[in-house]
């Protein structure tokens, strides 16, 4: 059975072009995901259609309301047996990482609430449960990119999804050390050249050079990763 993506967002036109490019699309032909987008505003009442309004005791912005969010979800939800695990992408939420991504890639069914205001009304987090999101500490405009980030991150590690050679280096990823750098042709560009030890075809050596490489970027751009390395790897011999 392959996995379900239920997308609630009051823009589903930002979706088309992510979902119908490179890895997410062809993991869709693949039959590998399924992606259901369907607007939130379909669910609001009344002649004016409103899908937010003011926060009770003031204060800027408008707020997401409970009933259309409720009515959307029951919906969508409805219309598979499997259940859903239900994903509100907020500032508020858990950090995105590629842990998080691996777990949820082993669901059967993931429904995502995009919002585009400056929040929801607390009784659809009280209500819904769903597992909050963030994708980082900024600022968006609205839930929809990160969305789009979850999407993409969860569907590659979807077995079939990527090429054999793509699907083993990314697992090294959390957790683990920050790429080498890369070179290929012309082997002279502005003055700037290639280490000689790429173009000695000496592969103990190119290995051992990458190898160096990775653990100095990741000692001096990210020593969070580098103290989580340290501490898996301080057994290690040739560390
Ligand atoms: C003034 C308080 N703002 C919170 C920082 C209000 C606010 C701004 C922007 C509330 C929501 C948003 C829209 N952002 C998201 O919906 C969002 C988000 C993000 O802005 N950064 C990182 N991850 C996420 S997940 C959803």
């Amino acid at each position: 059975m392959s996995l379900r993506i239920d997308i609630l967002t009051l823009f589903p036109e930002m979706f088309t072009a992510v979902l119908g490019t490179s890895i997410p699309k062809r993991a869709a032909e693949k039959g590998l995901v399924e992606y259901r987008l369907k607007n939130i505003r379909d669910f609001a009442e009344g002649v004016h259609k409103s899908v937010d309004d003011k926060p009770f005791g003031g204060g800027p912005g408008m707020v997401m309301m409970a009933p259309v969010v409720f009515d959307a979800v029951e919906a969508v939800e409805k219309q598979d047996p499997r259940p859903a695990t239900r994903i509100l992408l907020s500032p508020q939420g858990r950090p995105f990482d590629q842990k998080l991504a691996e777990s949820l890639a082993k669901h059967p069914r993931l429904l995502l609430i995009a919002g585009h205001y400056e929040g929801f009304d607390e009784r659809i987090i009280e209500g819904l449960r769903p597992l909050e999101v963030s994708i980082g500490d900024y600022v968006l405009s609205g839930g929809e990119l990160a969305a789009m980030v979850v999407v993409d991150a969860v569907v590659r590690l979807l077995p079939g999804a990527l090429g054999a050679e793509d699907g083993a280096a990314d697992e090294t990823f959390a957790g683990g050390l920050l790429e080498h750098p890369q070179y290929t042709k012309p082997r002279d560009f502005r003055g700037m050249g290639v280490p000689e030890v790429l173009l000695s075809g000496n592969h103990g050596a190119i290995a051992a050079w990458r190898h160096e490489q990775r653990k100095e970027r990741t000692r001096r751009r990210r020593p969070d990763l580098w103290r989580a390395y340290e501490n898996t790897t301080e057994d290690r011999a040739d560390d």
